[in-house]
Parts: structure tokens; C-alpha cells; sequence
């Protein structure tokens, strides 16, 4: 029968723990996109690794990147790769949420528009909000919509730098 249909996904990278003194966030992140670049995927797009604050409780500066993946897996093969990338990285999926990793690999965008199970959803719910994922993303993938706000990523990340008017302060 036909080969499976190729996808493409928009993935945001993030390390903020060195797993030891040899491998410091940044080269957590190149080496994660390294990886990313081999069978079973293909890399379309890396942006340049970007230093960060830390959003939440951790103290450490995080790495963050974004790229642009081809790849047959679907949805669910591609997560369950990237939480096996998570792992071998030195990353234990009971520490507490927020809390400092070697490694955090978030599916943000796919070809295939939304996506919803109870392990997944996309595009990630949280993305709008964070510029550590939409500076990078906007620079390799400025004219890809998201299908939820049908916005642009440049307009999404103009919209973040705006202050607005409203109850939360910040
Ligand atoms: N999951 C659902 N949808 C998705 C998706 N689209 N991509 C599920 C990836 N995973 C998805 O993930 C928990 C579960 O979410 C997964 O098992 C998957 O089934 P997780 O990575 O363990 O935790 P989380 O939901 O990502 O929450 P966590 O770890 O509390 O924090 P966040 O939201 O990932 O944020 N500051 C800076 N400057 N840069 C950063 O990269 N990152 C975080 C972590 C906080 N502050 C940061 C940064
Ligand atoms: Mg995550």
C-alpha cells in the first residue's frame, strides 16, 4: 500500500539544567537538534539558540530554539519520540511540572492543523503567551497561521510585546 504521508511539525526546544559539566543548556539544545535532523526526520529549519528568563519558580536562564521537522510519524509517534529524547537526556517525568530540565520538547504546530487525545494537544495550548517559543518560531516560520487564532506568528509575538489593559498585572 501507499507510504504513510509526510508531516510537518513546528517543535520548540528548551533546556535549563546542565545534565554535567560538559553539557551546559545550549549544547543540551544543539544536540537535541542534531538528533532532530536524523532518520526518522528531516530538518527543514532550525532557528538560532536564543537565552532566556526563566517563566516560573526556576531560577536558571533557559536555552530555547524552534524548528521545523518533516517526518512520517503522526502526532502520537512523534510525541512518544520526543519523550523518549526527554529521558535519554536525563529527564524524569515525576519531577514536579516547572521544575529544572536537561530537556523539554514541546510539539507547538503540525501540517495537519488541530490535534486533540488526552496525551496531546495542538497546537500547544500554552504557546501564545510565551515569547521564549514564538521569537525562535517566528523567525523560521513567520507565515505559518495558527489554526486556532488564525494569526500569524510574527502578529502573535507583536501581540505578546503589547501591554494590554487588563485585570493581571505583569
Ligand atoms: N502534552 C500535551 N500537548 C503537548 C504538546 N503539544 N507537546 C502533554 C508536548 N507535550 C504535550 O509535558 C506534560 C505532558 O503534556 C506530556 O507528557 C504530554 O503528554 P511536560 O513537558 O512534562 O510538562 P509541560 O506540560 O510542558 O509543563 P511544565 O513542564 O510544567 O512546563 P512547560 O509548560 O513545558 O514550561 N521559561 C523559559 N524562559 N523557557 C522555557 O523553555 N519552559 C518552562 C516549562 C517554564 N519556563 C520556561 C520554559
Ligand atoms: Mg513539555
Amino acid at each position: 500500500m501507499g507510504k504513510k504521508a509526510r508531516h510537518l511539525y513546528a517543535i520548540a526546544l528548551g533546556s535549563n539544567r546542565a545534565r554535567s559539566a560538559r553539557l551546559m543548556p545550549r549544547r543540551m539544545v544543539e544536540k537535541a537538534m542534531e538528533r532532530l535532523s536524523r532518520e526518522p526526520f528531516r530538518a527543514v529549519a532550525r532557528s538560532r539558540i536564543i537565552e532566556t528568563a526563566p517563566l516560573g519558580p526556576s531560577l536558571r536562564r533557559y536555552s530555547n530554539a524552534a524548528m521545523l521537522i518533516e517526518t512520517r510519524l503522526d502526532p502520537e509517534e512523534m510525541l512518544a519520540k520526543l519523550h523518549r529524547m526527554e529521558r535519554k537526556a536525563g529527564r524524569h517525568r515525576r519531577c514536579r511540572a516547572w521544575s529544572a530540565r536537561p530537556l523539554d520538547l514541546d510539539i507547538v504546530l503540525w501540517s495537519g492543523g488541530m490535534w486533540s487525545s488526552d496525551e496531546l494537544v495542538i497546537p500547544h495550548p500554552a504557546f501564545r503567551e510565551r515569547a521564549f517559543v514564538l521569537k525562535p518560531l517566528a523567525s523560521i516560520a513567520r507565515d505559518w497561521r495558527d489554526p486556532v487564532s488564525n494569526l500569524g506568528m510574527i502578529h502573535l509575538l507583536a501581540r505578546l510585546k503589547k501591554p494590554r489593559v487588563s485585570a493581571s498585572s505583569g
